[in-house]
């Protein structure tokens, strides 16, 4: 290879590399719950109570919320992603205006898994998703939003993520599920913020009150890991035994 295609090869892969820190993070929509996750908490009851769901929304015409939850570390480990799951109570549980639309997490450090005061909330990043087009994601469904190269939590550690839509529109409304009545996840709490009550209505600063205006709902969500390093290089000393016998095999 000239040494000048080189230097043009790699200038090509920055440029990839910087195009592709500008673009939205992954978000993923599947009718099965991920696996593995570290952090789980999904209603414990059989034939899921749909019912309970509430509106994550920015519409035009009414009033306007931000929904999220808080979650204690159960040992160190770096957060891969955050899973959500769509309501499947009816069809009116995913509206039309969000499909393609912009749909941003926020990450934070909280103080401790009861709060739901904004001022315990300390902002660890922020990440921009593009929700699925329409036929591309359907109601029931589990959305889960990668977090890029992941986020270190420290185990006994409270965090929390808060969605929000970025612009409002008409029908914006997708209903998340949430554990209702059961209360057994003590390692957070399900919040959410309302504002505005009808068209071109700002988001405030962060004024979070309890899920549901119901103190220990929680909504239904994971988190998973990614894999540590050590458990990486198990794998790849496997890998590696696996070829030099297929090798040996061979002769
Ligand atoms: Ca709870
Ligand atoms: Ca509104």
């Amino acid at each position: 290879m000239k040494k000048s295609t080189a230097i043009a090869m790699v200038t090509a892969l920055a440029f990839v590399g910087l195009a592709a820190s500008a673009t939205a993070s992954v978000l993923t929509a599947s009718p099965t719950a991920p696996s593995g996750p570290l952090v789980k908490v999904a209603h414990p009851n059989t034939g899921v109570p749909f019912t309970n769901e509430r509106d994550l929304r920015y519409r035009t015409g009414g009033a306007d919320r931000d929904l999220g939850q808080t979650f204690t570390a159960p040992e160190n480990f770096t957060a891969a992603s955050v899973t959500v799951r769509i309501s499947a109570n009816n069809a009116n549980s995913m509206q039309s205006g969000v499909y393609d639309q912009t749909l941003t997490l926020r990450f934070y450090n909280v103080t401790d898994a009861t709060t739901y005061d904004a001022a315990n909330f300390t902002p660890n990043g922020v990440y921009n998703y593009t929700f699925p087009s329409s036929g591309s994601v359907n109601i029931g469904d589990y959305l889960t939003f990668q977090l890029d190269s992941g986020i270190a939590l420290t185990s006994g550690n409270v965090y929390g993520f808060v969605l929000q839509w970025d612009t409002e529109a008409a029908n914006k409304i997708v209903k998340l599920h949430h554990n209702g009545a059961f209360t057994g996840y003590s390692g957070g709490v399900g919040i959410e913020q309302n504002f505005g009550s009808g068209t071109g209505d700002v988001r405030p600063a962060l004024a979070f009150t309890q899920l549901d205006g119901t103190a220990g709902r929680d909504l239904t969500f994971f988190v998973t890991a990614i894999p540590e390093p050590g458990a990486l290089a198990v794998i790849g000393v496997g890998l590696a035994a696996m070829i030099v016998r297929r090798r040996l095999q061979r002769r």
